[in-house]
Parts: structure tokens; C-alpha cells; sequence
């Protein structure tokens, strides 16, 4: 398995199988679309950066705007790259995200539920047709890795259901997670290995982490409700109880472990990469399902991780990496990905550390512009220059605005998108960055699935107050699902 540094992950083994029988089908359905052609020589004309409104001026332009926007990458991406998992904004390309050769479509599935809630109702209908004309089932001879099918595919599929109440797309995500589930009732302790081939069944990687074992449950969750099936929020709440069951006496988490052994491979805590979304799902489980056990769960960690992993340095709240045995501070460097924290907290009520921490971030972001993706929060310093389309800090801008209703959340927001828009909107799209830090930032090509489903979505939310979905009684998932919250 090679890890990019976008966090994506293509199995080293995977047969190249599928191309040609893609490449047909993706034919078919642009010719059946009326779509341009995948070699279409020429971008989309590019919406006008003169419109883009004043801050604080009239966030439902701002919101038209981030529309805009987004209905023209999803032009481009039509035009460039559809049915293929990931569009190359710059050059035009397409990527595999999953394994080389099998494209899912995992980019027009992140934006089922983004394009419901933003309006864009024809380009829904359009990626619901690609769907159905090409994505019979998962039935796919290559390991997929299980977390990330889980939150991007399972989760886009159920989303997209919960929005349209499409049976289709419900139907494919169960299909999806009956072909992941082996990788936990394969599993001699119940924590999940991290890869499955949807053909054979067959599990790989069994030295994971806490993300990877404890980031299920909301989309299994749902699934067994729709389904009546308890299978699913079975085998995710057995992974929550296999990881806890372990914690040291610290009520801490190492965020290293093995599935087959059930042995910590690690000891330290860290509330970023790759434990982050395991916190997040203790309260969603809670949050989605009333299950007061991963609410004590929960509650416990969060004191541990206040108590003991909390760090003031010059007057911003940090979290530091520390031995889960000891408490003892081992590590200050801090990933953006750990910005998802302060949208978590305040979604369970700590009110003071969650702003504490968005404040902190803020500070980071003034400094730079774009958020790099690590930083020494002792001096802030970035120790990790690029910055890989992350959606946290906006995720966290649109919970704290939606719990406090404080302007500053917008502005913040407002920021984040202004800057994404100056430095990352290029021919076909959006593309990450690989250095921040220089001026302009260097830029890549490539542009992440949860572009389409995160802080696109955010913006959208915190900036048009839409009547499609319910501010006040709403779940997202970790990757920015609605699983909770549409109002059809
Ligand atoms: C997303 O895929 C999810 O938010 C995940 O939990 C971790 N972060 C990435 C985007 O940065």
C-alpha cells in the first residue's frame, strides 16, 4: 500500500482490469448525457472573480457566489472527468483514488448531497443517472481501504438517499458495506483490518489505528435503520468497545494498534491524524442513535484528553501529542486535521475550549492565508507547507456558528473561502497546494473527493441560511455528510 500525501491510498496489488470496460461505459454516458467528451479541448469559461461580494456585506451573495462556483467545477469535472474518481483541475486529467484502474465515481458521489442542498437539482440528476448507468454494484476484484470507502462511498451513497430518498443509492450502499464488512468479522478482536476486496472477501492490514478501527458507526448506523438490519451498527459499536476496552488508566487512547493482537502498536494520544474522527464518532453514535453508553465514552475521553493534553502557549489552546500511560508531553507539532476538534467540542457543549481552539487556528490562519497542513504550535511554524484542500477549519467555523450564531464564525469562513478562491481555483477546478508558504503558493493538480462534499458544503451552510436544511436539529458526518438535517 503506498500513502499519498493527500492521504490517499492505492493498493500496490491492485489489477488494472477494469479500464477499458470504464472507459466504455463512461462513452455511453456522456453520449446518452449530451455531455462534451472526456478530451474536450478547451475549460468551461471561468465564472467572474469581479462578483466575489464584500465580507460581512451580504452573505446571500456570498452563498450564489460559493454556488457558482461549484456548479461550474462541476462542469468542468463532467466535462473532464466523469465517472472517474478524481479530476486533475490543472492539466484536465482524472485519478483513481480506491486502486488503479477502478474508478467509482468518487467525486460525483461526495457531491450527491451538496449539489440537494445547494439547489443544483439538474446536476443532481445528472450524477444520479451516471449511477445508474454505470455502477451496477461494488463488485470489484481489489482491496479497498475500508475507512476511507466507508466515509467517502457508503457515506456520499447514504447521504444522497437521506436527501432524495432515492432507493437506488441505498441499495448500492448496502451493497458497498456487505462487501466491507469481512474486515470485521474477519477480525479475531472485532477491530477492523483496513482492507477488504470487494470480490473475494479476502483482509489485509491489520496493524491500523484509531481513525481506521472507530470511524463507522453514523453510516453503518444508518444503514441498519433504513435496513432493519442490526449488522451493521453491530460490527461498527464492537470496534468503538474493542479500542476502549483497551485505554490506559488514563482513560487515554494510543492511537496505534493491531487488529489481529488487539495490542497497542504505539503510545501516544493524539487528538489529529490518525486518531481524530474515532472522538468524533464516540459522539455521533451518541448524537445520530441516543446510545448513552458512547456518551459516557465520550464524556470520559474528552476529560482525559482536556486534562492532559491541553497546552496555553502564549495565550492560544493547543493539543499536544502525549504518552497515553503517563500524560507526559511528547510531541507539539499540531495537523490541520486537528482543527476538526473545536467544531466537536462545542457540538458537546464545551463551549470555552471549543472557541479557545477555533481562536488558536484562527491565528493560524491570519498568518497564512491558507492553513498549512502541520505546524510547531510552540512558535507556529509550519512543519508540512502544502495544503491539501482541507475542509476542518471551515467545518469547525460552520458548528460554532450554528451553536453560537456569532459573526465572527462567518468572517472566518468568509476568509477561508476568499483565500481558497484566490490561490486555488485554476482551468478545470480547485486544486490543492503544495507549498503555502511562497508567494503565490505552488500549486498541484489534483483535487480531493471531499472538496465536493466538505467545505463547499460549509460554505454553502454558514452563508445562505437554506430552507433545505434544518440548522437546528442536523448531523454531519465526519467527510460532511447529511445524514441528519435535510429538509426534503
Ligand atoms: C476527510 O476525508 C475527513 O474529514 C476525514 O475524517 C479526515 N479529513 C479528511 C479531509 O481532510
Amino acid at each position: 500500500m503506498t500513502t499519498s500525501r493527500y492521504g490517499t491510498s492505492i493498493h500496490p496489488s491492485a489489477p488494472n482490469l477494469s479500464r477499458r470496460r470504464l472507459l466504455g461505459a463512461l462513452g455511453a454516458a456522456g453520449a446518452a448525457a449530451g455531455l462534451a467528451t472526456l478530451s474536450g479541448p478547451t475549460a468551461l469559461a471561468a465564472t467572474p472573480g469581479a462578483a466575489e461580494p464584500a465580507a460581512g456585506a451580504d452573505w446571500a451573495a456570498v452563498a450564489e457566489d460559493v454556488r457558482t462556483e461549484f456548479r461550474w467545477a462541476w462542469r468542468n469535472y463532467v466535462a473532464r472527468a466523469l465517472g472517474y474518481d478524481q479530476i486533475l483541475p490543472v492539466s484536465g486529467g482524472h485519478s483513481d483514488f480506491f486502486a488503479a484502474g477502478h474508478s467509482v465515481g468518487l467525486s460525483l458521489i461526495e457531491a450527491l448531497d451538496t449539489l440537494w442542498v445547494m439547489g443544483l437539482d439538474d446536476e443532481l440528476a445528472q450524477a444520479i443517472s451516471w449511477i445508474r448507468r454505470n455502477l451496477p454494484n461494488f463488485d470489484i476484484d481489489a482491496p479497498f481501504q475500508v475507512f476511507e470507502a466507508t466515509i467517502r462511498v457508503v457515506g456520499g451513497l447514504a447521504a444522497g438517499y437521506s436527501v432524495t430518498g432515492e432507493p437506488l443509492l441505498l441499495r448500492l450502499a448496502v451493497d458497498l458495506a456487505d462487501r466491507l464488512l469481512p474486515a470485521f468479522t474477519k477480525s479475531p478482536t472485532g477491530l477492523p483490518y483496513r482492507f477488504a476486496n470487494l470480490h473475494t472477501g479476502a483482509v489485509s492490514g491489520p496493524s491500523t489505528n484509531l481513525a481506521e478501527i472507530g470511524t463507522y458507526l453514523p453510516e453503518f448506523g444508518m444503514l441498519s435503520t433504513w435496513t432493519g438490519d442490526a449488522k451493521y451498527h453491530d460490527a461498527a459499536k464492537q470496534a468503538l468497545r474493542a479500542a476502549w476496552d483497551r485505554r490506559t488508566a488514563l482513560n487515554l487512547l494510543p492511537y496505534g494498534i493491531n487488529a489481529e493482537t488487539g495490542q497497542w502498536t504505539t503510545a501516544t494520544a493524539t487528538i489529529g491524524p490518525p486518531a481524530d474522527s474515532f472522538y468524533e464518532y464516540l459522539w455521533g453514535g451518541y448524537r445520530l442513535f441516543g446510545d448513552t453508553e458512547l456518551l459516557g465514552w465520550y464524556r470520559a475521553a474528552t476529560a482525559a484528553i482536556l486534562r492532559y493534553q491541553s497546552d496555553m502557549v502564549r495565550g492560544n489552546l493547543w493539543f499536544a501529542q502525549v504518552d497515553a500511560h503517563t500524560g507526559k508531553k511528547v510531541d507539539t507539532s499540531q495537523s490541520e486535521l486537528a482543527a476538526f476538534y473545536a467544531g466537536l467540542l462545542s457540538n458537546s457543549g464545551h463551549a470555552a475550549p471549543a472557541a479557545a481552539y477555533q481562536a488558536s487556528w484562527s491565528a493560524v490562519q491570519e498568518r497564512y492565508g491558507v492553513l498549512p497542513e502541520g505546524i510547531d504550535y510552540t512558535n507556529l511554524k509550519a512543519t508540512s507547507r502544502g495544503n491539501a484542500l482541507r475542509p476542518e477549519f471551515v467545518d469547525s467555523a460552520l458548528k460554532l456558528w450554528i451553536n453560537t450564531r456569532d459573526e465572527r464564525y462567518r468572517q472566518q469562513a468568509y476568509t477561508h473561502y476568499r483565500n481558497m478562491k484566490r490561490t486555488s481555483k485554476v482551468a478545470y477546478g480547485y486544486t490543492v497546494l503544495d507549498d503555502v508558504t511562497s508567494n503565490p503558493p505552488v500549486r498541484g493538480d489534483f483535487c480531493p473527493g471531499y472538496w465536493w462534499a466538505e467545505q463547499t458544503k460549509y460554505y454553502w451552510l454558514i452563508f445562505s441560511d437554506t430552507d433545505r436544511f434544518d440548522y437546528a436539529n442536523n448531523f454531519l458526518s465526519t467527510e460532511g455528510k447529511i445524514l441528519l438535517g435535510a429538509r426534503r
